[in-house]
């Protein structure tokens, strides 16, 4: 059996060989492992919060310094002189040297690699010095920049030679702090001669309530000996387990399940999970055993339809709408993300209707906490490989590198239920073709994607999807279009709204196959940027406010979208109020139009969930984890039942989608207001039935039939239950150019978790601002006659004064 001891305390850092600063330190100082240097330095108060004002710029040094970390340990008393030991290091990053009692173990070059070294001739029994000696990321990237040449890189060029995450050096929503540390457990293991090298579990096929298992198993070695492996699969109610003997360095086991507990994706079914234990036995010892929860189901990416294009998903032979978000990684110091941050994030994107994430290529191959809680809570995951926005390098030496990756992290991550593509990488295809003008097969890297990757999936037996790139389009033999971001084919990346300074409205000529990228920025919450910004900075046009957007014109294309749609006000709350509600109408404008483009549209996967750091971004939930106004219309939009309204011509239509298994009756409550008065002109009560997975108009409207319709707005509720599921609106007028009734919003404490809120006139997109508490919905219309519950969600030992409540709405800025 394996015995592991830790080793992650008791570490201790200094400044290492070259240093081009001033800086010392005079004793050696105490270090957390997982960690990394920023956080070091920032413990000892060594440097200021790297978050805080523009301390980034003056934090830069930390990075061209070398740092050495060490500590001190005693061989583990139950291990035996006759079996070797290994020290592992998951993660090291990155560019370093490692040294035991003196003597090199070995070098790390790859952030993402796990590193494991035999000791057993050089442990001793007490006093083990063990040395990792750090040296500059950007000066071993730049050096290799100069030795084998620059290639075309969106940002900053030299960090597409050194296996790091690339984000760190800087993004266009994160700062550069490319750090150094052990940033992933380290410890001592010593296993029996024999041991389970690697193993993999796919479902090769569900049929009439059966399903074929299938599990292979990698030992380190063959042995004389005959061994038995056993494989065990139990949940709460069934029990499967079969044996072989071997001695076989490759050993491939199936089993077949009656009635499995199939794993479904959020919204189609239950997540249910197995445990696996595989037992390597002689006799009646125990060499080796693992366990793992696995998932029964299959994946399909269906690409063709009618021989037509398609791009859709089929879990368990079942279609799904993907619905979801882009996932950077969640911290600009990767230790710092804790499992309850992983487990808050994960489970607003449920809470928001969600199905699928993406972690992107420019982050890095997340932890297993990520995946395991991906697979409990029905999250699909599309995986990059870590490879983002530009060519790459094809020398050998980057090949084996990445080769030793791309194995280790498909071998980790492959048996997750949850896991439903492989993609090779992000936007390189595109950005080549649109900034080289000639086609990707000639850009450096190209044979990473579309040859070295796809072959080892194969290897190793994934039973996931395979993609070349985010977007691709497959063109032949639909097409010969060549640009990889095509309607034609494949997914795309809406990026003409936004960055190519295209409002969301336009997005009514978009007929993507499906959306794995798009977005829209809106400014953190104001606790957050309050919390990272000195008062003199808390101004909409400071440039230490601008330097917390980190895209090159960011700022000028939040005040020229707000320009187009709704009042431009730029005191510190109206302004943060308004841009977050223009990001709010923006993704819901574009996510109605997909999820309405059904079936010709599969998915949405929007651009981004999260951050890294407190920032204007394109996430709908800020570094501090506060979702923001968007988020709550995309937990409305992304519901399973929704109605929406479309102008064609003189007439108003409302359709309905029903995308459930079960066939329903759509109630409709439908409301027509007078926005000068807040008048009610007209309600009517509409009913239809919707068949499982279809799409029907409800009702239609004749447009001149309302008078005065651009002092009018109609609001739509799909009732359930005698609540309301779902609520849309129409409005014939831009929203910045009408007039509101202003209305009398009151709020009542129902008990220490409940408020709630009523009005006199309708009012559009509320939003309670307190500064301790946090309310469970944002940015809701809320109409006369309605008593809108809202739970607490922060825990504060002291009462809620409802006084100090700031009430937000759009009719606050637009009264007469
Ligand atoms: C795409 C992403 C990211 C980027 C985002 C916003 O290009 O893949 O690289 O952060 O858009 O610009």
């Amino acid at each position: 059996m394996r015995k592991k001891i830790d080793l992650s305390a008791d570490w201790k850092f200094n400044v290492g060989k070259e240093n081009p600063t001033s800086f010392k330190i005079n004793d050696w100082l105490s270090a957390n492992i997982p960690g990394t240097i920023h956080t070091d330095l920032l413990k000892h108060k060594l440097i200021d919060d790297p978050f805080y004002n523009d301390n980034e710029k003056r934090l830069e040094w930390i990075c061209t310094t070398d740092w050495t970390y060490k500590t001190v340990f005693n061989k583990p008393k139950d291990y035996s002189n006759d079996l070797p030991v290994f020290l592992v290091f998951e993660g090291i990053e990155t560019i370093a040297e490692i040294f035991l009692n003196s003597s090199l173990l070995g070098k790390s070059e790859n952030m993402f690699l796990k590193y494991e070294f035999d000791v057993s001739s050089l442990i001793k029994e007490k006093e083990n010095i063990l040395e990792v000696n750090f040296k500059s990321p950007l000066k071993y990237a730049k050096g290799l920049e100069e030795k084998y040449g620059k290639l075309p890189v969106a940002l900053n060029s030299e960090r597409v030679y050194i296996r790091k995450a690339q984000y760190s050096f800087g993004w266009d929503w994160g700062p550069s702090f490319p750090t150094m540390g052990i940033w992933r457990p380290v410890y001592l293991e010593q296993r029996d001669k024999i041991f389970i090298e690697s193993f993999s579990f796919t479902t090769k096929e569900i049929n009439n309530n059966n399903a074929i298992l299938n599990v292979k198993i990698k030992l380190n070695d063959k042995t004389e000996e005959e061994l038995s492996l056993e494989v065990l699969l139990v949940n709460e109610e069934q029990k499967y387990e079969k044996k072989i003997n071997t001695n076989a360095v490759i050993n491939e086991i199936e089993l077949e399940i009656k009635n499995p507990k199939l794993w479904w994706p959020n919204g189609e079914g239950e997540q249910n999970l197995y445990n696996l234990e595989i037992n390597l036995l002689a006799d009646d010892k125990n060499f080796d055993s693992l366990k793992k929860k696995i998932g029964i189901r299959t994946i399909n990416l269906q690409l063709k339809e009618n021989n037509k294009p398609t791009f859709k998903f089929l879990i368990n032979g079942k279609q799904i709408f993907a619905k979801g978000v882009n996932w950077i990684p969640a911290d600009s110091f990767l230790p710092r993300v804790t499992n309850e941050k992983y487990e808050g994030l994960l489970k607003l994107a449920i809470y928001a209707n969600m199905n699928f994430v993406r972690v992107w290529g420019g982050g890095f191959y997340e932890n297993d906490i990520f995946y395991e809680l991906c697979d409990e809570l029905g999250l699909l995951v599309w995986q990059d490989f870590m490879f983002a926005c530009a060519s790459y390098p094809e020398n050998e030496e980057f090949l084996e590198n990445i080769k030793e990756e791309i194995k280790q992290n498909v071998q980790r991550l492959q048996y997750h239920p949850s896991l439903a593509i492989w993609c090779g990488n992000n936007e390189n295809e595109w950005i080549w073709f649109q900034e080289m003008k000639t086609s990707y097969k000639e850009m450096p890297g190209y044979k990473i994607y579309h040859d070295l990757i796809p072959k080892i999936l194969q290897e190793l037996n994934s039973s996931s999807a395979y993609w070349p790139s985010s977007p691709f389009n497959s063109s032949s033999p639909f097409s010969s279009d060549e640009d990889p971001n095509s309607y034609t084919s494949g997914n795309r990346h809406e990026w003409g709204i936004w960055s190519k300074w295209i409002d969301y409205s336009e997005v009514k000529n978009d007929s993507s196959l499906f959306v794995t990228e798009f977005g829209f920025q809106g400014p953190a919450n104001k606790k957050t940027f309050e919390k990272y910004l000195s008062e003199e900075n808390r101004n909409t046009q400071n440039k230490v406010f601008e330097f917390h957007n980190k895209q090159v014109e960011g700022q000028e294309r939040i005040f020229k979208f707000l320009a187009g749609n709704l009042p431009v006000k730029t005191d510190w709350d109206d302004f943060i109020y308004l841009a977050q509600l223009n990001q709010a109408l923006a993704l819901k404008t574009c996510l109605e139009h997909w999820r309405m483009n059904w079936p010709l549209t599969n998915g949405s996967i929007i651009w981004q969930i999260n951050d890294c750091w407190p920032v204007t971004s394109w996430s709908i939930i800020d570094s501090e984890l506060q979702p923001k106004i968007s988020y709550h219309f995309v937990k409305n939009i992304f519901n399973r039942k929704v109605i929406s309204f479309k102008r064609s011509e003189d007439q108003l239509k409302l359709t309905g989608l029903n995308q459930t298994d079960n066939e329903s009756t759509f109630i409709i409550d439908l409301q027509v207001y007078r926005d000068r008065t807040g008048e009610l002109i007209s309600q009517e009560k509409i009913e239809a039935s919707l068949e499982s997975w279809s799409k029907k108009e409800i009702h239609k409207m004749n447009l001149k039939d309302i008078r005065e319709t651009d002092d009018t707005t109609i609001v739509a509720s799909l009732i359930d239950n005698d609540k309301v599921l779902f609520r849309n609106f129409y409005s014939e007028q831009k929203w910045k150019y009408k007039i509101l009734s202003f209305p009398q919003i009151n709020i009542k404490m129902k008990d220490d978790k409940t408020i709630s809120v009523n009005t006199d006139a309708p009012a559009f997109f509320v939003d309670l601002f307190h500064p301790g508490y946090e309310f469970s919905e944002r940015g809701f219309i809320l109409l006369p006659g309605e008593e809108k519950e809202l739970k607490i969600m922060t825990n504060l030992n002291q009462p809620l004064i409802k006084e100090e409540i700031k009430i937000f709405s759009l009719n606050h800025y637009l009264r007469r």
